[in-house]
């Protein structure tokens, strides 16, 4: 809700606010320390793997319907401008853990290990007196600090049969791990210390590539023919860096990414997005699948390679074949997801858990789903540059509401210590947005953003390095390293950022206004490009 609305609606907002801030603020003076115990709420933060907000029906209902997850966004609130600083996985969770851009956190892309040993909001949260746990995947290479306990996909995880790595050691656990993945989630909340609230992270490792479905889901959406986005054949006019992106599904790993499993696809033809054409070998991703579970799987695949080899599809034909082939996969995983979401909200129900504990449902970044002919993130274009964003706290938020607030990654520490009361660090550089899940937009709320990816030129899919500022109508890109190309984007008037408008004396005093604002910004968080 903005100021500028209808004044009766904006005073009574304000005076909601000013309750709910007197009774729910854990910052209010003189609390008695037994009231602060009970309104320091639970945490339960689930955050996905690349779950592109398209393929949420709260959010877009032409792919997919994730009934657990629209749930959430009705009972709670819903973010239209969510965004991340970094859209890559590794660099996502260290801005997460930490309240601070990548170049001040130190983990810049994935190659990168986290220095544990930094201040983190999870340790924050123990201090603050919470019992923090983290279930799944982590892919920060050192070994978690801050949770009282953890237990870790290693590495980027399996699909099937997951081994998880802990305190005591590691272990393998038979299943599947979205399945496994909220079990162990369940079992923690079952063996909490009652007498503290609880941060508990809980992180899919769907849907990340190779989008390995579980089992029961493998016959969902066969005879569904999906849309293809409207920027589907994107020609990158005017993009250098898009066109030079190896991110297109055209160039998908037949064997791995499409299971055409068979040897005469086991060399692989298209790139995959290792930046080169180079045929590589096929991932054996099969391994991981059990004597059982590799019956049932191939039994689905062979008939669809079968079919596939029979069509002899070429071209555009070809290409939409894919398209369909990555879209059924893609969202059997969701389906996965949004039913382990809807185990754990009915978890919180039976224990009556719901009215105090802030849900929230996020991914690590967006993903593209055929958008400009694409998969995978990395780029500040919106599918990749906005992260889901679902919370609900009964206790404080309205049910239904929709925010349009810029609201960051970087956010999430402030916002959780703020719930629990607890002081913010001077060097944390995200804002709390708890007054904005009040329904009011602070005054002095935040109107851009700073973006900034590093992985180039090594690393997977050659998205050249680039930052920029995204406001709410526009968005200025720079690219550099090997390049110096900038690109602006009137988001009013082309949403699917086809028309760069770098050159359009039109737009000369928004690009010089932005570039002042980009500046700034770089200034604020300390950041400089080296
Ligand atoms: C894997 C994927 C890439 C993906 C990276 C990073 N290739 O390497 O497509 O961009 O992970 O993803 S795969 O053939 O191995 O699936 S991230 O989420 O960890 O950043
Ligand atoms: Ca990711």
């Amino acid at each position: 809700m903005r100021f500028n609305e209808d004044p009766r609606r904006v005073l009574m907002q304000i005076g909601t606010y000013l309750i709910l801030s007197l009774f729910c603020s854990s910052a209010v003076i003189g609390q008695e320390k037994q009231t602060a115990s009970a309104i320091q709420p639970n945490i339960l933060f689930i955050m996905a793997d690349d779950h592109a907000r398209q393929a949420i029906s709260a959010y877009d209902s032409t792919l997919i319907r994730t009934p657990n997850l629209d749930r959430l966004a009705h009972e709670g609130m819903r973010f239209t401008n969510s965004f991340v600083t970094n859209s890559i996985c590794s660099p996502s969770r260290a801005v997460l853990l930490t309240g601070k851009y990548s170049h001040k956190n130190g983990l810049r892309d994935n190659r990168d290990t986290f220095d544990g040993n930094q201040q983190t909001m999870p340790k924050l949260l123990q201090t603050a007196g919470y019992q923090t746990t983290i279930i799944g995947k982590w892919h920060l290479k050192s070994e978690p600090t801050g949770f009282d306990t953890w237990d870790v996909l290693k590495g980027q995880g399996q699909y099937y049969n997951p081994v998880f790595l802990n305190a005591e050691g590691q272990r393998q656990i038979e299943g599947y791990t979205t399945d496994i993945i909220t079990d162990l989630a369940i079992e923690t909340l079952e063996n909490r210390d009652e007498s503290k609230p609880f941060l508990l992270l809980v992180h899919h490792k769907a849907p990340h590539r190779n989008w390995m479905p579980n089992l029961k889901y493998l016959d969902k959406f066969v005879d569904i023919k999906f849309p293809v986005p409207a920027t589907f054949y994107d020609d990158y006019k005017n993009r250098i860096a898009a066109e030079q992106a190896d991110m297109r599904i055209d160039d998908m790993f037949l064997y791995s990414d499409f299971k055409l499993q068979d040897e005469d696809f086991a060399v692989e033809t298209g790139s995959g997005g290792k930046g080169s054409a180079v045929p590589r070998m096929k991932i054996d991703y099969r391994a991981e699948l059990n004597e059982a579970q590799k019956k049932i799987w191939d039994a689905h695949y062979d008939k669809m390679r079968a079919e596939f080899r029979q069509a002899k599809l070429t071209g555009k034909d070809l290409l939409e074949w894919k398209y369909q082939r990555y879209m059924r996969d893609y969202l059997r995983c969701i389906l996965s997801v949004d039913e382990n979401v809807g185990r754990l909200l009915d978890y919180l129900d039976a224990k009556g858990l719901a009215e105090n504990t802030v849900v929230v449902y996020t991914s690590d970044q967006g993903f593209y789903l055929g958008e400009h002919g694409w998969y995978d993130k990395r780029f500040m274009y919106e599918e990749s540059l906005s992260m889901p964003l679902l919370v609900r706290y009964p206790h404080e938020i309205k049910a239904g509401q929709v925010s349009q607030d810029i609201v960051l990654n970087l956010d999430f520490t402030e916002t959780f210590l703020d719930f629990a009361g607890a002081a913010i660090p001077e060097d944390v550089q995200g804002e709390s947005f708890r007054p904005v899940l009040h329904g009011i937009t602070p005054v002095n709320w935040r109107t851009s953003m700073y973006y900034h990816y590093y992985e180039y030129p090594h690393g997977w899919h050659m998205v050249k390095r680039h930052y920029g500022v995204r406001t709410q109508n526009y968005k200025l890109i720079h690219f550099y390293n090997d390049i110096n190309a900038w690109e602006l984007y009137d988001l009013r008037r082309d949403p699917t950022e086809i028309n760069n408008l770098i050159d359009d004396p039109d737009y000369a005093g928004v690009i010089e206004a932005l570039k002042l604002e980009l500046q700034r910004l770089q200034v604020k968080y300390g950041d400089s490009v080296d």
